[in-house]
């Protein structure tokens, strides 16, 4: 069976790298696969959060994934903590996990900066519950923006060498899905950065709960360059910018894909419809798109965080079909490791 697991993590606000990298990719998976949504709030105090805020984020990551269209009622939406089965399973992953592979994560390296020796410790073992997450579902595909495919790739590693450890064939080897134009949208304010929810200025991000002024605001104060729009010589066979100029147009480079991923369309045509002109007329367009495309989706995102017995509801109602589906693994996974339970 094709079982779909993926999360976001409630610690800062949902951005518009999340939704095109993530959750939109998550509601159309919802058409083939038996999907489990998670908000990762376990993930998220390995950085240390204020709990009002914890909470507040949960319910908005929740409202964020009904918003954008994923059903309550067929796919599976919980947040992490509920279900225990996540971290007793990633105590046993934290046995199998060698420590160099940990030492070879960049996502690590860079959230821990140069003080490393003051980093939580959940941070760095953060990789192991992500691969118990996944696999105490058995989950086979996980669609994911592309910062996150190192750690897939540590996920197989780590229902590998289970396998072999134990002898078994028990867990899947993952797949990630990295899907559409947008799998990697940068920083407004710097196109060699990734957008993100942990950046200093809330300028270098769209969140999704702007309104519509503030969308433009961030928009026209978008880092750009001073050459005119490019012609369709950027745009490889692949149908992907070339390296070339993604390297020496960077926010070009992203303003386009997102606006090609907002409006659903390829780079080529964007590009097509777009050559010689400014700026100027081009973020006036992408202003467009994304307030017509975000507005709603912010508008019902706020109104359900405001009910957030409707909110409770769905991840209390979630997390024990979570549960029902994970107790029997964990069980399962138990017995492999010869753990005693009379
Ligand atoms: N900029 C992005 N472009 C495309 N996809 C992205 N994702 C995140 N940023 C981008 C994808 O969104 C999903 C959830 O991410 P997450 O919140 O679990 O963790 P993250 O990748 O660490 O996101 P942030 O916003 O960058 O958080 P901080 O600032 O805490 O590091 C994932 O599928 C991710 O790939």
């Amino acid at each position: 069976m094709k079982r779909i697991f993926s999360g976001v993590q409630p610690s800062g606000n949902l951005h518009l790298g999340n939704y095109l990298g993530a959750i939109r990719n998550f509601v159309a998976l919802q058409q083939d696969f038996d999907c489990i949504y998670c908000v990762v709030d376990q993930h998220a105090i390995t950085l240390w959060q204020d709990p009002e805020a914890l909470r507040q984020r949960t319910r908005e990551v929740t409202a964020g994934y009904l918003a954008a269209g994923i059903d309550p009622k067929t796919s599976i939406i919980f947040n992490q903590s509920q279900v225990a089965a996540h971290s007793q399973l990633a105590w046993v992953f934290n046995c199998v996990t060698r420590i160099g592979w940990l030492n070879r994560m960049t996502q690590f390296k860079d959230k821990a900066g140069k003080n490393r020796e003051n980093a939580s410790s959940g941070l760095y073992v953060y990789p192991n519950l992500m691969a118990a997450d996944i696999l105490v579902y058995k989950a086979t595909h996980v669609p994911v923006g592309e910062d996150q495919k190192q750690h897939l790739e540590l996920t197989r590693d780590i229902a590998q060498k289970f396998n072999n450890d134990y002898g078994v064939e028990y867990f899947p080897i993952v797949e990630p899905l990295i899907q559409g134009t947008a799998t990697r949208v940068m920083s407004l304010r710097d196109g060699s950065k990734k957008m993100s929810s942990s950046d200093a200025s809330d300028a270098a991000r769209i969140n999704m709960t702007d309104d519509g002024d503030t969308v433009a605001k961030k928009i026209r104060r978008a880092t750009s360059d001073s050459e005119r729009l490019p012609d369709a010589a950027v745009v490889g066979p692949d149908g992907q910018f070339t390296t070339v100029f993604r390297q020496a147009r960077p926010e070009a480079a992203n303003l386009l894909t997102i606006f090609a991923a907002l409006t659903d369309r390829d780079l080529a045509a964007v590009v097509a419809e777009f050559e010689g002109k400014g700026f100027a007329d081009f973020k006036q367009a992408l202003t467009e798109v994304a307030v017509a495309r975000l507005g709603p989706m912010g508008d019902e995102m706020k109104r359900m965080v405001n009910d957030s017995a409707y909110v409770d509801s769905v991840l209390r109602e979630g997390a024990e079909r979570a549960a029902a589906i994970a107790a029997p693994i964990l069980s399962e996974v138990y017995d492999i490791v010869g753990f005693l339970r009379p």
